[in-house]
């Protein structure tokens, strides 16, 4: 058990009741019709009814009999035409349904849906429902996902490593494509179509214009041809410059009819190859990238250049607004101040790509405040699954609870219940576009993902881009289920250690709304004290601002202001110290070291109280991790006691650290109750990671 079946382990059921409840339900599968989805849903079926029955589980031709298990569409099936099932009319191309019914006098399930790929869906979802033990006698399921695209982002580059990727090398191996697929493609494939996932971004959005020149489009070409009987799309990045890079063009002007022609031609070169590529996704004038406003353009100019050539082909631009420029004067502000006057200017086949906050994939952000305020513009959201800010490779930090957070934030744009969730599903402004992004956390490592516990966030967000109302708790334990065991012993707790642990990170790096403290580039440890680089923002002092006086970034109507870019009763919330919620609090306000908070406590001692909850959490979870020792196998088991045991050093570092440094400010001692930090402040200052990963 080296992790790299992430949840489709389909380990025989060990309960022997359960099992003997689900063999006789399932006397054997009944696929009527051929298609290379199909053929992937009845390979699939079987893989996981034999592997979860603990036998041979056989494919039915012709009648059914009593306990067939049905699988197929009205157009494929004509028992399942026969049936008229409810809900067929109600799911959308994605949906499936799946009924306990009688088919021609037997008693027998059946799952179906509109198109091959819902079919597919349902089958992954009915294994699901095996692989964490729930009834399957009684079913009447409908399903369908709120958001149309839901996407992975791989911050891969050509040469194979990974941007901000904790997990080895690219998965993609340009030098052997197209004429070596190796199976991990198809691994890759299914665990995605496991979840929902229905896209994927090939390339970093810090991008290379060599993946657009026609030998590479081969090789993106045999990606797209393996992926796409799994309902997988690819898309790629797109450089804003190629027309000069590759196309030997003098300028890349989105109003320049060589630039706009040479586009069109670059798009129709990848159509004729691949009939469903998905669009661009483009980092524009961000972080040193090319982009439009290198030619006195807008955003929208820009997007709608590229939006004007894929639309022939029904793709689409998602374009991304994660912009600050270094004149502004509150980075927090910056995305909204460019992109909320070209609202409505977009063409109908581009999204804004928006982070779920302003700054940077912080373990916690307010909401961002474009969210809401652009109704006539389709966006879409951008969250990060690769922990880079939040513990990289090691640290357990189960991300749900972050994606939710954001997901259900009210914006108040059309009133109270306008959450975020509701902006990005369309269902506020009526948008048909909808799409959702999340930076992948994959890599050649042979569980995926770096760290067993990872494999949770890119199975988290897949959920929750299928299905944004379910729980973080819900997902988690379906995950634990399908990944360990059904055994309530381990479920339990494990699923109480997931849930508190992205807090727990908050709590031990960025407590009461800091932000922005990591180390500088690789963002990995501590080092608050970053001062005097080429830009203020990306300093860290500049967004912690102490002082002898107090701590935290003044963004009220006295600071920056930036309280004013949200719906006024978030802004009122946000503008008044006393309202704003308390883990905001240093992100919106200056508050002085000896301000009281709701403990009772001064903001110094809660500072100091949160950094060390922050390790507890950490020590507990080892506690907990001990005690399961035995039931699961030892492989997996060591590993995550390992990485705990990194966490917990690198906890108290960050603890450490960062008391130490405020220290200077407050001027305060540490009370008594509380571990003294075990080296000076120049010792933590002098550390230093030149070969710190992900970069
Ligand atoms: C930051 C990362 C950087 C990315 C950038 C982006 O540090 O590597 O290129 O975001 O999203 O989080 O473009």
């Amino acid at each position: 058990e080296d992790g790299y079946d992430l949840w489709l382990r389909y380990q025989p059921i060990t309960d022997t009741e359960a099992l003997e409840t689900y063999r006789d339900a399932i006397s054997g599968v009944l696929i009527e019709s051929e298609s290379p989805t199909l053929d992937i849903a009845r390979e699939e079926i079987s893989r996981g009814l034999n592997g979860l029955l603990g036998g041979n589980v056989p494919m039915l031709s012709g009648a059914p009999e009593d306990g067939a298990l049905i699988i197929g569409t009205p157009q494929g099936s004509e028992m399942i035409a026969e049936l008229d099932l409810e809900g067929l009319d109600q799911i959308n191309d994605d949906g499936f349904v799946i009924h306990s019914t009688s088919v021609r006098g037997e008693p027998a399930t059946v799952i179906a849906a509109n198109t091959d790929q819902g079919v597919l869906y349902g089958v992954y979802h009915f294994l699901r429902l095996i692989q964490t033990q729930q009834p399957i006698d009684d079913l009447a399921l409908v399903q369908s996902p709120r958001i149309e695209r839901r996407v992975l982002n791989h911050w891969d580059n050509l040469d194979r490593t990974v941007e901000r990727g904790y997990a080895g090398f690219s998965l993609w191996e340009w030098h052997k494509l197209p004429d070596y697929l190796n199976p991990r493609y198809i691994d890759y494939a299914r665990a995605n179509a496991s979840l929902g996932i229905n896209g994927t971004v090939l390339t970093n959005v810090n991008a290379d214009a060599t993946v657009l020149m026609p030998r590479y489009l081969d090789k993106v070409k045999a990606l797209a041809d393996l992926f796409r009987p799994y309902g997988i799309r690819v898309y790629l990045t797109a450089r804003f410059s190629a027309p000069m890079e590759i196309g030997g063009l003098e300028t890349a002007d989105p109003l320049d009819p060589d630039v706009r022609a040479w586009w069109q031609s670059k798009v129709d070169e990848i159509y004729e190859r691949i009939p469903d590529f998905g669009g661009f996704l483009v980092k524009a004038n961000s972080e040193g990238q090319p982009g439009p406003g290198d030619y006195d353009r807008s955003h929208a100019e820009g997007a709608n250049m590229l939006a004007d050539a894929v639309a022939p082909h029904d793709g689409i631009i998602m374009w991304r607004a994660f912009v600050y420029s270094p004149v502004a004067d509150d980075r927090h502000k910056q995305a909204y101040d460019e992109f909320v006057p070209l609202d409505g200017d977009f063409h109908d086949n581009v999204l804004v790509q928006v982070k779920n906050g302003p700054i940077d994939f912080q373990p916690r952000e307010p909401f961002n405040p474009l969210f809401g305020a652009m109704p006539s513009t389709s966006l879409m959201m951008e969250f990060q699954i690769t922990k880079e800010y939040l513990g990289q490779g090691t640290h357990l930090a189960y991300l749900a609870p972050l994606f939710k957070e954001a997901l259900d934030a009210d914006t108040y744009a059309q009133g109270e219940g306008s959450t975020v969730a509701k902006v990005i599903d369309g269902s506020l402004s009526g948008d048909t576009l909808t799409a959702i992004a999340g930076v992948a956390n994959t890599g050649t490592d042979r569980n995926w993902t770096g760290s067993h516990f990872n494999q949770a966030n890119w199975y988290a967000y897949g959920r929750l881009a299928w299905n944004h109302d379910l729980s973080a708790e819900a997902i988690a334990d379906e995950w634990v289920r399908m990944t360990y065991t059904n055994d309530p012993d381990f479920v339990e707790p494990v699923k109480a250690m997931m849930m508190g642990s992205r807090e727990a990170v908050v709590d031990y790096m960025t407590p009461l709304g800091l932000h922005h403290l990591m180390g500088e580039s690789h963002h990995y440890g501590p080092a608050p004290w970053i001062a005097d680089r080429e830009r203020e923002d990306w300093t860290n002092v500049y967004y912690h601002r102490a002082t002898r006086d107090g701590v935290g970034f003044d963004r009220t109507s006295e600071g920056t202001n930036a309280v004013g870019q949200y719906a006024p009763p978030v802004q009122e919330m946000f503008e008044d110290v006393d309202r704003t919620p308390e883990k905001y609090l240093l992100w919106f306000h200056h508050v002085p070291w000896d301000h009281e908070v709701s403990s009772g406590r001064t903001l110094w001692d809660e500072l100091v109280y949160r950094y060390n909850r922050g390790v507890e959490y950490v020590r507990d979870m080892r506690d907990t991790w001990a005690s399961l020792e035995g039931m699961i196998d030892e492989q997996r088991y060591r590993d995550t006691e390992a990485y705990l045991e990194i966490q917990e050093k690198e906890a108290i570092w960050w603890r450490d650290a960062s008391l130490s440094y405020f220290q200077t400010f407050s001027g305060q001692e540490i009370p008594e109750e509380y571990e003294l930090p075990a080296h000076t402040l120049e010792y933590y200052q002098s550390l230093k990671f030149p070969f710190a990963p992900g970069i």
